[in-house]
C-alpha cells in the first residue's frame, strides 16, 4: 500500500465584510499562504481555509449605512476579498462564506451539541457590549470602554442563551498545561492562562435584539452570538454537521485543524471561546493556534475603522504581488507589531529584489546565453573547480537546513536573511571569479573553469528560488522557467540539495523579474492611497461618546456608481480600467448536473463545480442545450455575481455564452485546452 501523504490543514480569520481588504488582512492571509505552498512542496496534503464572516449587527448596520442588503452588501465585499487574493497569488483551497448553507447548517448542528451536552441554558442578562468588535466587556457599569478598542460600550439587556463557560476554566487550564505548545508565541500563551486564572463568566450566545444571523435551532428569535458562528467556521469548513457521508469523512481526516493563524487582537475568542466550546461538545482540539502581531500605519493599528489604511491593490499594481509579500516576510519580525512604509517597502524591493535576485538572475543566465548558447553548461569535477565552488556547494547545503529550520519556528524574516546572506556570497563569487575574463580565454581550462562558475551561479540561483517560492511565487516561477526547470511548485523541499541541476537543458526566454523601482513609485502609491481615501470609502462602525453605536461615511462601494443622481449625464464611453473588469471573476467550471426546470421551458437548473466550491446556476439555454449534452462540460461563470433567484430557484452566477442571431441564441463560452475547474479568465 502507498503511504498516505500526513494532511495539513491551516486556516485565516474570516475577516469581517463590514468594509473592505487592507494590507492587515493580506499580511496574515500571505503569511498563510506561504506555509501552505511550503506544505505541498513538503508532499502534505494540504487545505488551506479563507473567508469571510458576514453576520452580527456590525454588518448588519454597515449595509444599512450603504443602503443595501445585508446579504448584497456582504456578497459585494465577500467577492472583494476573493478578487484581491486572486491578485495576490493566494492559493486558498477552500473559501468559506458564514452565509453559505453549509456552514449555517453546521453551527446549529453544534449548537444543539453544545446544548445536548449540557452546557446551554437560557436566562437574561444585562451587560455592556462593544459592536465593533463583537465582545460583551467584563465589566458591568454602564458607560465601560471597550477592552478591546477602548471605544465606549452599550448596555444590552435580554433574554440569552447562554453558554456554561465558568465551567471549562478548570478544563482549560489543564488543556493548556498538556499541550505546552497550543498557543504561539508563548507571551500570548502566558496572558491567556492568566485570563482564565482570573475567572470566567458564562458567555451570551444568542441575540434578539437584531436578525442578520443564524437562528437559533427550535427558537428563531435569537440568532447565535456571531463568534459561535464564526468559530465554527473552521469545522463546517471540512464537512462538520452535514448529514451527507462524503462530508463527514472530509472532517474525519481534516480535523483537527493545524494551525489557527490570527492576530493578536483576537486570541482570547480563539484560545479560550473556541477551545472551550470545543472541549464541551467532545471534539478534538486545534494543534496550534498562532497569533502574530499588528501592522502599524502612522503608529498605530492599521485598521477600518480608524481608517489609516493602505491597500494592497496600490502596491499590486506599482510594484507586483511579491514585493509586498517579500516585505511583509522580511521587515516584519513574526509575533511582534511592525510599521508599514512605503519608503521602507520601495527600499527593501530594490535592494533585495530587484538589486538581489533580479540581479543574480540576470547576470547568471545571460552569461549562459552568450557563452554557452543557452545551454546549462556542466561543472568540471577537476582542474576547474576550486574551493570557492566547494564553498559556495558547502554555504548552500547549510543555507537549506537554516532556512528551514529558521520557517518552521516562524522566525521568517531570520530565514529570508539567512536565504539572502546565500545570495550575497554567489554574487560575491561572481565578482571574484570574473566570469566575463575567463570568457576572453579560448583554451579547454579556461571552458571548463566558466562552465564551472555558471553552473555554481545556476544551481544556487536554483536553490534560492525554490526556497523563497511559497513567499515570492510568481517571480521565482518565472527564474525557474527562464532555468529551463519545470513548474518550481513540484520541487520537493524534502529533497532538495546541492547538485540537481539539470545540466544540458536550454534557457527559457530571458526577461528580467522585478521592475526597478525610484522615487516617482513611493510619489505614484502614496497619491493612489490620497485618491482612494477621497474617493467612495466604505462604510466604518464608529461609536459615539453616548454608546450608541452608528454607521459613518455613508459613501456607496466602488463597485455602485459614485456619481451623485443630479449630476449631469457623463459622456457615454466604453472603456473601462483593468480594475473594473478584474472585479468580474470569471471561472472555469464543470458542469455535474443539469435538468428542466418546470414550467419555464428556457431554463436549466445546474450544478457547477468550480474547483473550491459546487454553485447552482439557473441559465436561459434549455432551448438550445439539452440538459445530458452538458453533464461534464467545462463551462464559464461568473462566479461573483450576487446570487438570484429565476422561478423561486436561487443562481449562484452566471454561465457565460455568446449571443448571435435574431433570437439571441447562446452559444457557451468553452476551451480547446483541458483548464482545471477555478482557474479565473483574465
Ligand atoms: O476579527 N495588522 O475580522 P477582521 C495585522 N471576523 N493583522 C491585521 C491587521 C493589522 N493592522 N488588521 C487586520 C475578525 N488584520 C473576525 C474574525 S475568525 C473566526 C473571526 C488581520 O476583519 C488579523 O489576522 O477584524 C486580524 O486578526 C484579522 O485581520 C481581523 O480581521
Ligand atoms: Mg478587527
Amino acid at each position: 500500500m502507498t503511504k498516505q501523504p500526513e494532511k495539513f490543514y491551516i486556516t485565516t480569520p474570516i475577516y469581517y465584510v463590514n468594509a473592505r481588504p487592507h494590507i492587515g488582512h493580506t499580511y496574515t492571509t500571505v503569511v498563510c499562504d506561504a506555509i501552505a505552498r511550503r506544505q505541498r512542496m513538503l508532499g502534505h496534503d494540504t487545505l488551506f481555509l479563507t473567508g469571510t464572516d458576514e453576520h452580527g449587527q456590525k454588518i448588519e448596520r454597515s449595509a444599512a449605512a450603504a443602503g443595501k442588503s445585508p446579504q448584497q452588501f456582504t456578497d459585494e465585499v465577500s467577492g472583494e476579498f476573493r478578487t484581491l487574493w486572486d491578485r495576490m497569488g493566494i492559493t486558498y483551497d477552500k473559501f468559506i462564506r458564514t452565509t453559505s448553507p453549509e456552514h449555517k447548517r453546521g453551527v446549529q448542528a453544534m449548537f444543539t451539541l453544545l446544548k445536548e451536552r449540557g452546557y446551554i441554558y437560557k436566562g437574561s442578562w444585562v451587560g455592556q457590549y462593544c459592536v465593533s468588535d463583537e465582545l460583551y466587556a467584563d465589566d458591568n457599569t454602564p458607560g465601560t470602554p471597550c477592552p478591546v478598542c477602548g471605544r465606549i460600550t452599550e448596555t444590552v439587556e435580554e433574554e440569552n442563551y447562554f453558554f456554561k463557560l465558568s465551567a471549562m476554566a478548570e478544563p482549560l487550564l489543564k488543556l493548556y498545561e498538556e499541550n505546552p505548545g497550543l498557543i504561539y508565541p508563548e507571551t500570548r500563551r502566558n496572558e491567556v492562562i492568566a485570563f482564565v486564572k482570573s475567572g470566567l463568566r458564562d458567555l451570551s450566545i444568542s441575540r434578539t435584539t437584531f436578525s442578520w444571523g443564524i437562528p437559533v435551532p427550535d427558537d428563531p428569535a435569537h440568532v447565535i452570538y456571531v463568534w459561535l458562528d464564526a468559530l465554527c467556521n473552521y469545522a463546517t469548513a471540512v464537512g462538520f454537521g452535514s448529514p451527507d457521508p462524503k462530508d463527514q469523512q472530509r472532517y474525519e481526516h481534516y480535523w483537527p485543524a493545524d494551525v489557527h493563524m490570527i492576530g493578536k487582537e483576537i486570541v482570547r475568542f480563539h484560545c479560550v471561546y473556541w477551545p472551550a466550546f470545543l472541549l464541551a461538545a467532545g471534539l478534538p482540539m486545534p494543534r496550534q493556534i498562532v497569533a502574530h502581531g499588528w501592522l502599524l500605519f502612522e503608529e498605530s493599528k492599521m485598521s477600518k475603522s480608524r481608517g489609516n489604511i493602505v491597500r494592497s491593490e496600490t502596491i499590486l499594481e506599482v510594484l507586483g504581488a511579491d514585493a509586498l509579500r517579500y516585505f511583509l516576510f522580511r521587515e516584519i519580525v513574526f509575533g511582534q507589531d511592525g510599521s508599514f512604509s512605503f519608503d521602507a517597502l520601495v527600499q527593501r524591493f530594490n535592494s533585495d529584489l530587484a538589486n538581489g535576485l533580479g540581479n543574480l538572475a540576470s547576470r547568471t543566465l545571460s552569461m549562459i546565453q552568450r557563452y554557452f548558447g543557452g545551454e546549462v553548461p556542466y561543472p568540471s569535477a577537476t582542474i576547474a573547480h576550486t574551493p570557492a565552488e566547494a564553498a559556495i556547494s558547502k554555504l548552500a547545503g547549510e543555507t537549506i537546513t537554516e532556512y528551514n529550520r529558521l520557517f518552521e519556528a516562524y522566525q521568517f524574516s531570520r530565514a529570508l536573511e539567512a536565504l539572502w546572506a546565500l545570495l550575497s556570497a554567489v554574487d560575491k563569487y561572481i565578482v571574484e571569479t570574473q566570469p566575463w575574463a575567463v570568457a576572453e580565454k579560448d583554451d579547454r581550462d579556461s571552458r571548463s573553469r566558466l562552465a564551472t562558475i555558471l553552473y555554481t551561479s545556476a544551481e544556487a540561483l536554483r536553490i534560492i528560488s525554490a526556497l523563497a517560492h511559497p513567499i515570492i511565487p510568481d517571480s521565482t516561477s518565472k527564474i525557474f522557467t527562464q532555468l529551463g526547470l519545470s513548474d518550481i511548485a513540484k520541487t520537493d523541499l524534502n529533497t532538495l540539495r546541492w547538485g540537481q541541476m539539470n545540466v544540458g537543458t536550454r534557457l527559457g526566454k530571458i526577461e528580467g523579474v522585478f521592475p526597478r523601482a525610484d522615487k516617482s513609485a513611493i510619489e505614484r502609491m502614496q497619491q493612489m492611497e490620497e485618491e482612494r481615501k477621497n474617493a467612495a470609502e466604505p462604510p466604518a462602525i464608529a461609536t459615539t461618546a453616548a454608546g450608541a453605536a452608528t454607521a459613518v461615511a455613508t459613501a456607496p462601494l466602488p463597485s455602485a456608481p459614485a456619481a451623485a443622481p443630479t449630476a449631469a449625464p457623463a459622456p457615454v464611453t466604453n472603456q473601462i480600467t483593468i480594475d473594473d473588469f478584474l472585479k468580474v471573476e470569471l471561472r472555469v467550471g464543470t458542469v455535474l448536473t443539469a435538468e428542466k426546470v418546470e414550467k419555464a421551458d428556457k431554463l436549466l437548473r445546474m450544478t457547477v463545480d468550480i474547483g473550491t466550491e459546487v454553485r447552482q446556476i439557473v441559465a436561459g439555454i434549455a432551448k438550445s442545450y439539452a440538459p445530458e449534452t452538458l453533464v461534464g462540460r467545462k463551462v464559464v461563470i461568473v462566479a461573483n455575481l450576487a446570487p438570484r433567484k429565476l422561478r423561486g430557484i436561487e443562481s449562484q452566477g452566471m454561465i457565460v455564452a455568446a449571443s448571435f442571431g435574431e433570437e439571441g441564441q447562446p452559444a457557451l463560452a468553452s476551451f480547446l485546452e483541458e483548464v482545471p475547474n477555478g482557474a479565473r479568465l483574465k
